[in-house]
Parts: structure tokens; sequence; C-alpha cells
């Protein structure tokens, strides 16, 4: 296989023949965009982008690199935080954005076909204006794409309540590193007929196949929404008290926790007025949505929060976007700090409030000019650590943090993937046994391992 940048002039011609010159991206300054992460943090080199227009475009590239022995990334709109969608070995990247067309909802079957490259904003967008929702949504809403989502199965805020992108996904179409294309776009929601190729492709990160379409559950919209932030006096009785509003609030859509330091951080970063008159040290962000108004079992279930010390809670639009904030710039915030080393770990929900209050310590005992931030999904017991102050290459704190989290039954990664940053950790979460078992499945569909060869698998 080719990861040399270097493609021959008739491998270019070739690629032109298929999507037209305009679509082959070879000039720097072009390329530059597609060839770094949204962190900064991952700088890789392509040869070229190709953007295909459609499927059949993207079938001939895959099965010209197959005979060419030319490595590929697919890319969507390159907000994965593992270095997953970026050329880290000189791979060609193949961008999907250009296939981004949002068909008609199918409002009696409560589902919509979409391309690959239609961004989840684009898809929310749609799915609201025939009076429904597609239930995923994650800060990066207006870049990431559909495709993106799948290939790292996204979690992002509503999770709690609908489920990750492979619980959204109905059916897909995709090009496997064969060249053969898959279609199965039909919407069955009954359809026990063997493997869920589906299920298999999503989060497979680009190793298996590339995504070109796929056709999505759609849910009911609720036009009622109450947001509330909870202040508490620590980690410990804030997770609890998650637990409780789920028991009391089946409409729980999103629970999210921040620190006092993170919200100090966004505040400062974005000039906004902090929260409440008096910091607390955890924070907990709620959000109920109901085709009534949910104010009042609100106000109940948090009233009923004897540990709670003070609480926002809002129903009007900008109060409810501004509570937003305070949790969803934390990662724009972040970026304004340098180049944060970033985990994105799940814990047991019985040792979360401890993971918590230890990790800066088990960082700290490593990397001791590093600084520790925690926030993230605490219904879901996803946190995201992001370390700050430590030089790129310096992984030793990462290492610490993943290690404790696999000493504690944990994750290490909940949500964004394995990409290339990730894989060398992969043997804390999966047996020897679970990884053979995937190097089988990538060896059937991808057997000549030109998609993102250097992603996932160690
Ligand atoms: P890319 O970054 O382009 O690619 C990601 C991976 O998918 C790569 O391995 C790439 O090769 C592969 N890929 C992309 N398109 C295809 C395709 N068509 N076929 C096959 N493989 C493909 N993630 C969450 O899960 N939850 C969050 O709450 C969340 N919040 C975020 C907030 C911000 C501000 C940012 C910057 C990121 C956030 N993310 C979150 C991470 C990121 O947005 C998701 O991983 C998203 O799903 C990536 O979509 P993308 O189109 O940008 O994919
Ligand atoms: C979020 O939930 C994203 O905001 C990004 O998954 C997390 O910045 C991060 O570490
Ligand atoms: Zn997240």
């Amino acid at each position: 296989m080719n990861t040399d940048r270097t493609l021959t002039p008739q491998f270019m011609a070739a690629l032109c023949d298929i999507v037209g010159a305009a679509d082959v991206v070879t000039d720097a300054d072009q390329r530059s965009g597609y060839e770094v992460d949204w962190t900064g943090r991952f700088h890789g080199a392509t040869p070229a982008v190709v953007r295909p227009a459609d499927t059949a475009q993207v079938a001939a590239i895959v099965a010209l690199c197959r005979h060419e022995g030319v490595a590929l990334v697919a890319q969507g709109g390159n907000t994965g935080l593992v270095a997953g969608g970026v050329p880290m070995a000189g791979e060609l990247i193949v961008s999907l954005r250009r296939m981004d067309t949002v068909g008609e909802v199918d409002a009696s079957a409560r589902q919509i076909t979409v391309g690959a490259g239609a961004t989840l904003a684009a898809v929310r967008d749609a799915a609201a204006a025939a009076g429904l929702a597609y239930a995923i949504d994650l800060g990066a809403r207006d870049t990431a794409t559909i495709g993106g989502n799948i290939a790292t199965n996204a979690g992002g805020l509503n999770l709690i309540r609908y489920g990750g992108t492979r619980d959204q996904l109905v059916g897909v179409e995709a090009v496997l590193g064969t060249g053969q294309t898959i279609s199965h776009l039909g919407g069955l929601i009954k359809d026990n007929t063997g493997y869920h190729l589906p299920s298999l492709l999503c989060g497979s990160e680009g190793t298996l196949g590339i995504i070109t379409a796929a056709r999505l559950r759609l849910v009911a919209s609720h036009d009622h929404r109450v947001t509330a932030l909870l202040a508490f006096d620590d980690v410990g009785t804030a997770v609890e008290a998650v637990s409780r509003l789920r028991e009391r609030l089946d409409a729980l859509e999103s629970a999210e926790l921040v620190l006092d330091a993170g919200v100090r951080l966004v505040c400062d970063a974005f000039d906004l007025r902090p929260p409440f008159a008096e910091a607390h040290p955890a924070y907990v962000l709620i959000e109920v949505a109901d085709s009534h108004d949910p104010t009042d079992e609100v106000s109940t279930a948090v009233g009923g929060l004897t540990s709670m010390r003070d609480a926002a809670v809002a129903t009007d639009q900008t109060q409810r976007a501004l509570l937003w904030r305070y949790r969803e710039d934390h990662t724009l915030a972040l970026n304004t700090l340098g180049k944060p080393h970033k985990l994105d770990v799940t814990l047991p929900i019985d040792r979360l409030a401890e993971f918590i209050d230890t990790v800066p310590d088990v960082v700290h005992g490593v990397v001791p000019h590093g600084r520790t931030w925690l926030f993230g999904h605490v219904g879901d017991g996803n946190i995201h650590v992001n370390i700050s102050g430590v030089d790129a290459d310096d992984e030793s704190g990462d290492d610490a943090v993943l290690a404790y989290v696999a000493s504690l039954g944990g994750s290490i990664s909940a949500e964004h993937g394995i990409g290339t940053a990730k894989k060398r950790w992969l043997h804390l979460s999966r047996s020897i046994e679970e990884i053979d078992a995937m190097r089988a499945i990538k060896r059937a569909l991808d057997p000549d391992n030109i998609l993102n060869p250097n992603a996932l698998l160690p």
C-alpha cells in the first residue's frame, strides 16, 4: 500500500477523469485545512483531496486506489477529535462534503435519507421543518457530517434519552474496501436478515467502508423545553442528583456536568457573566423537553434535591441558550489555552465521582505543569478529560489517565472513537480476542488495507 505522498501522474489523471480536475485539490493552501485536525494538535499531509459528487464516483475512487495500492482517508466535516480523519501517514483524502443531499422527510415512517456529506445541522433543520426531530445533537452540528457521525458513532447531548448515532441508523449505503457498493436504504425497521451491516459500519471510523448515504430515524419534536443549571457542593452530590432526576423526569433529554474552573474559563474566554452570584464547585445542566409545558414537573423534581445549593431555570430560548453556553463553550474555551490533550472516557456510574475527584492528582503526579479540565455527559457516565499546558508529544498524562480509567472498569473512548490518537491504548478496553475479531472483519471488507489503514487497529 502506498502512503508515499507522491502519486504518479497517471494516478492523478485517473482521479481527474473520475471527479473532474476541479475536484482534485493539490494546491497546498487549499489542502491545508484538510490536513490538520480541529484542535490544531494533529498535522498530516496529503498529496491531494478528492471530492466526489456521488456514490459511483466514490466507488471508482476506491477501485482505483485498490488497484494502485493507495491508502485513503474519508473526511467529512473534520471535527473529529482523535485524528482519525486527517492524513497522518500521507493518505489521499476523500472528502464527502459535496454529497450533502438532504432528502424529503417521510413523515409517516418518521425517516429521512441523506447524503453522507450533509451536516448534522442541515438534517436537524429538515426534520424540524417537517414537525419532527433528529435525535442527535452536538456542539459541532454546523460542520460535522452525517457520514462522520456514523463513522464515529457520535454520542452528543441527547444520548440519555434517544441513544447514540447507531440507534438512529435504519440503513446505510457505503463503498467497501473491496470496491463493492452496499445499499440498504429501504427503511424497514424490522429486518432480521443476517448481519446488520449499518451497525458494523457505525463506529468503524472509515476503516471498513466509505459511507455515502444513510436512512435515519426521526423522533417526535417537543415544543416545550425547560433548561436548568443546578449548583452543588461537590461532584458526588451532583452525580447522585442526576440519578434522582432520571427517576423523576421521563422527558429528561440532557444531563451535563461542568465544574467551577471550567465555567470560569468559559466566562473569561467569552466575556460572560457567571451563572450565580456565588460560585459552586459543581454544576449539572439539565434539559427537559415535552409536548406539554414541563415546568411544574421540573420544579418538583429539582425542588426535591436536598443537596442542591442554587438553580437557574429558563424556558425562554435566549435564556436557555445562555445556560447552554456554560457547557457547550468548554471546547472552544479550552482551545484558547493551546492545544489540549483530549481524553473522552466512560466510567461505571458508581465510580464516576471518585474518578473526577482523583484524576487531577493522577495527572499532576506525572505532568506537574499540566492542568486537568473535566466536564461532560454525566448522565451517560461519559467525562471529557482535557489536559492543557503539556507538549503535544508528551503523552505521559494520557497514559496515566487511561490506565486509571481501565483500572476502574471504564472505557478509554466513550464517543469520539479511537482514530490514530488513541489506538495504542485500545488494548485497555478490548481483549486480544476482540481485536483479532476486528482484524478479521477488516481483512474481509478491506482486503488490501487501503481504507484509513493507520486508524483504529494497532
Ligand atoms: P470527520 O472529523 O471528518 O471524520 C471523523 C472520522 O470519521 C474519521 O475517522 C473519518 O475517516 C471518518 N469518516 C468521516 N466521514 C466518513 C464517511 N462518509 N465514511 C466513512 N468514514 C468517514 N462527538 C461526539 O460524539 N459527541 C459530542 O458531543 C461532540 N461534540 C463536539 C463538539 C465540538 C465543538 C467538536 C469540534 C467536536 C465534537 N465531537 C463530538 C466530535 C466530532 O464532532 C464527531 O466525532 C463527529 O461525528 C465527526 O464528524 P465529521 O463529519 O466532522 O467527521
Ligand atoms: C463535547 O461534549 C464534545 O463538548 C467535545 O464531545 C469534548 O472538547 C472535548 O473534550
Ligand atoms: Zn461530548
